[in-house]
């Protein structure tokens, strides 16, 4: 890998890069200028390597992986690639002689929008971690001009502004034009004999979208190895547009180029309408069909092997259903262009292709209309039909007259293809992402398939990087650890638990709360800077960041909230362990329920700070655009993990294992991973609560909850519940919520779980009462988080899944 010898080399190099990139004085450059010199420095630094990783794995042939998802939550790079190649310092010490700070400079660089929440993010982690251990492993997915959006709050409202994050170009992208290829959308397909007793499928009148990838090095740590993000833009062809003006049809051709222009252009068009659900599927099969085409071309170029053997070399991921399409789209390559028989065909997409599920929410499991599929996708329809005839054929034949069976694995039922059964179907390998989850999966939402295919299930818990989320999240807390059992664990996070050795001991706990509080008074600025809110370091910090969903319950939570200001405005000359809560996260524009909630929070928020009686202990605030770079600040400084869902509903969360890693105490349900981070550390250093999974699932079947008699004979809940409606909150009117939990009965047992969950946070404040304890707690809460990084996550799928050798190039 090349460096830069020292600071002097890094100036001499910066002004020289600086003038040529924006012709100005060094003085006149922007922060944003400064950080995108810095970033083509770096891929100056990676270039070769980034070549070189590349010749590497065709010329030892070795196989590679090529994780689809639809998202990659990426988060800035800058920091986190000047660790990688070890110039971080060398860079601070250089840019200040400039008259720059590294400090200064790291916030210049936005968020890309490539991503939402956990699924993409993970995605994120994952590919780092391949590059960290020399797996032969990329991501492929979307370049979206615009991300989700950026959220403001206004009037305690959420409202959604445009993400353009790309406006100021994106040093880290480079284009690769002459890698497009092409995808073909919309015209007739039908299968026709060949004369030689064969059936061969002509697709006609289809119009052709260039695909073209933009890569980003994705470096790996202190290693050579440079793997790629390979990004995919939609452009217009412009062979299709002047057809369509030969024949006279410019209403058509810039009908074309609206739609091409459009398949790029948005993470998550709205898909509570049929146009935006459209657009959402042309986004899926777009950076699968390119994605494919590409893997497919690179494998017959340079691995010079027989297709036969394409499953020896290739590894295709699909990140939950969004990429599925990846199944059908092999088929048909393997067939219509390869020429190979649906059998031979079959058995090499199966052994290519594995699939992990990340949700067991009805609503979230994929499902297209087949009008709407066949009409823009017809090749590809005749042969998830052809599948799923296939598949039932052999169903009946193994459950003859068991037609409940067929409907249960069926991949065409009632007018829709279940994207889900197609991807089980078509995959060597199904995991889920904690292990509740993935029993859930076994036991309910794919257990037809789970008796049909045991061997192919399997559980991968889910993992972050400790390269971000606590080297560069919390560099103090980074080095303390160094000090204290040495800096092995950055290789091998495992080895944090030496760190139980120092549980008791005074002298750590005292430095570890030093680095706690410094974090808390860095993030009270922040908030002081932007929100100009005053709030208590000697408060607890109790923080819930994650997308706004009934299902994560931030409503139990400000509910409890609620309750602790009416106890507070009852007993005037009560005291409580003063505390500071502070959620965070993004609704989806359409769901009413999860904007109410923000409003609520913000409401509360104002009706409690503003409050002289109560503000000096009790805080509440919501902070706004909850990104990656927002987490990395928050993370450190939090000291109760809020991980409140209904057990059985959060596949496994990953904000849950970055608390932990920062040494904060989970708060939280027997959901998700909670389930494995409470057994690591014990019921001492988490604090768990209400219904399990099995009791949630025993309500839903066999029923026996009423929520309004909750209501009648809770006079506690019943004035919370009122309070939503009768205007004590703020004056304001909270019908979505008051109907979720009344009229609907409380699909997420929110006011079942209240009860408990009080309890709990009473034990909380009892806890850090207690300050060594509660240290003692962090402490061991830090050393047992090195089971989630996501190196051990990606060793396993390695291991298990993709039969992957690491591999380092001379
Ligand atoms: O909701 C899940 C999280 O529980 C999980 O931690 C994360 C990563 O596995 O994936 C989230 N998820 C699920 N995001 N999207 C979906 C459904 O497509």
């Amino acid at each position: 890998m090349k460096t830069w010898q020292d600071k002097e080399e890094f100036k001499r190099l910066f002004t020289e890069k600086a003038y040529r990139l924006w012709e100005k004085e060094l003085q006149e450059l922007t922060l944003n200028e400064v950080y995108q010199t810095i970033a083509y420095m770096i891929r100056d630094l990676v270039s070769e390597d980034w070549i070189r990783t590349n010749q590497s794995y065709a010329a030892k042939k070795v196989k590679q992986v090529y994780y689809f998802s639809i998202e990659f939550l990426m988060g800035r790079l800058l920091e986190s690639n000047l660790l990688n190649v070890d110039m971080d310092n060398i860079c601070r010490d250089g840019l200040k002689d400039l008259g720059w700070d590294l400090e200064d400079v790291i916030p210049a660089e936005r968020d890309p929008g490539l991503g939402n929440g956990g699924l993409g993010r993970l995605a994120a982690c994952f590919i780092d971690s391949l590059a960290a251990l020399s797996l032969p492993g990329h991501g492929n997915s979307i370049r979206y001009q615009y991300g989700l959006f950026n959220q403001r709050i206004v009037d305690n409202q959420q409202v959604e502004l445009p993400d353009n994050w790309l406006s100021k170009g994106y040093p880290w992208e480079v284009k690769k034009v002459d890698k497009a290829v092409y995808v073909r959308f919309g015209g007739n397909a039908y299968m026709r004999p060949t004369g030689d007793g064969h059936l061969e499928c002509v697709h006609e009148q289809f119009s052709t979208v260039k695909a073209v990838p933009y890569d980003v090095p994705i470096i790996g740590c202190h290693n050579d190895t440079v793997n790629t993000l390979r990004l995919w833009r939609a452009e217009y062809s412009r062979e299709e547009v002047y057809k369509e003006l030969s024949m006279g049809d410019r209403h058509r051709a810039f009908r074309y180029k609206d739609s091409v222009q459009q398949i790029s252009r948005f993470l998550y068009p709205d898909d509570s309408t049929e146009d935006g659900r459209r657009l959402r599927l042309m986004q899926e099969y777009f950076f699968v069909s390119a994605g494919v085409q590409s893997i497919v071309r690179h494998y017959k170029q340079k691995y010079g092997e027989s297709i036969y053997r394409f499953a020896q070399y290739v590894a295709i991921h699909i990140n939950d259903t969004h990429p599925a399409l990846v199944i059908p789209e092999l088929m048909r390559i393997f067939m219509d262009e390869e020429g190979l028989s649906w059998q031979s065909a079959w058995e090499i997409t199966v052994r290519t292709v594995a699939y992990t599920n990340h949700t067991i929410l009805p609503e979230a499991l994929e499902k297209w209309s087949i009008p709407m599929f066949k009409d823009l996708l017809p090749r590809i329809y005749l042969i998830i039909e052809e599948i799923n005839n296939r598949w039932l054929q052999e169903v009946r034949r193994r459950y003859p007259g068991d037609e409940n069976k067929a409907r249960d694995v069926a991949i065409l039922w009632d007018g829709q293809i279940h994207m889900a059964h197609l991807s089980v179907l078509g995959s060597h390998s199904v995991n889920g992402v904690a292990e509740i989850h993935s029993q859930i999966l076994k036991d309910s939402t794919l257990h037809q398939f789970y008796t049909c295919f045991p061997q192919r299930f399997s559980n991968k818990t889910n993992g972050i990087s400790h390269r971000r989320w606590l080297i560069e999240a919390n560099p103090k807390l980074a080095s303390l650890i160094d000090d204290t059992i040495g800096d092995k664990w950055r290789k091998t996070p495992a080895r944090l638990s030496e760190l139980m050795a120092y549980k008791d001991d005074a002298s750590f706990k005292e430095q570890l709360a030093k680095v706690k509080t410094e974090r808390k008074e860095w993030l009270a600025r922040y908030i002081k800077d932007k929100y100009n809110q005053d709030i208590r370091t000697d408060s607890i910090f109790d923080i819930q960041i994650k997308r706004i969903h009934l299902y994560k319950r931030q409503t139990l939570n400000i509910l409890h909230i609620l309750h602790l200001y009416f106890l507070l405005k009852d007993n005037p000359s009560m005291k409580i362990t003063p505390r500071t809560y502070l959620f965070g996260g993004k609704a989806a524009a359409s769901y009413g329920e999860a904007k109410e909630t923000i409003r609520l929070i913000n409401v509360v928020s104002h009706m409690i700070n503003s409050d002289r009686t109560v503000n000096q202990q009790l805080k509440v605030l919501f902070l706004e655009n909850y990104n990656v770079s927002l987490g990395q600040m928050l993370f450190p400084a939090a000291d109760v993990s809020e991980q409140i869902s209904t057990a059985g509903k959060e596949a496994s969360g990953t904000g849950n294992m970055k608390f932990m890693m920062n040494g904060a105490i989970t708060l939280g349900t027997m959901d998700g991973a909670n389930v494995e981070i409470h057994r690591l550390i014990g019921d001492d250093n988490c604090v768990i609560f209400g219904l399990r999974a099995d009791e949630v699932m025993n309500y839903y079947v066999r029923g026996g909850y009423s929520s309004w008699k909750m209501y009648s004979s809770d006079p506690e809940i019943r004035r919370l519940m009122d309070a939503l409606v009768d205007g004590t909150v703020g004056g304001d009117y909270f019908g979505l919520l008051y109907e979720s939990f009344l009229e609907k009965n409380d699909e997420y047992f929110v006011l079942k779980d209240f009860k408990a969950y009080c309890e709990a946070q009473k034990e909380i404040a009892k806890r850090y009462g207690n300050k060594s304890d509660w240290l003692r707690a962090s402490v061991v809460n830090i050393a047992q988080s090195g089971y989630f990084s996501s190196d051990r996550t990606i060793e396993q799928y390695a291991n298990d899944i993709w039969h992957l050798k690491p591999s380092k190039h001379d």
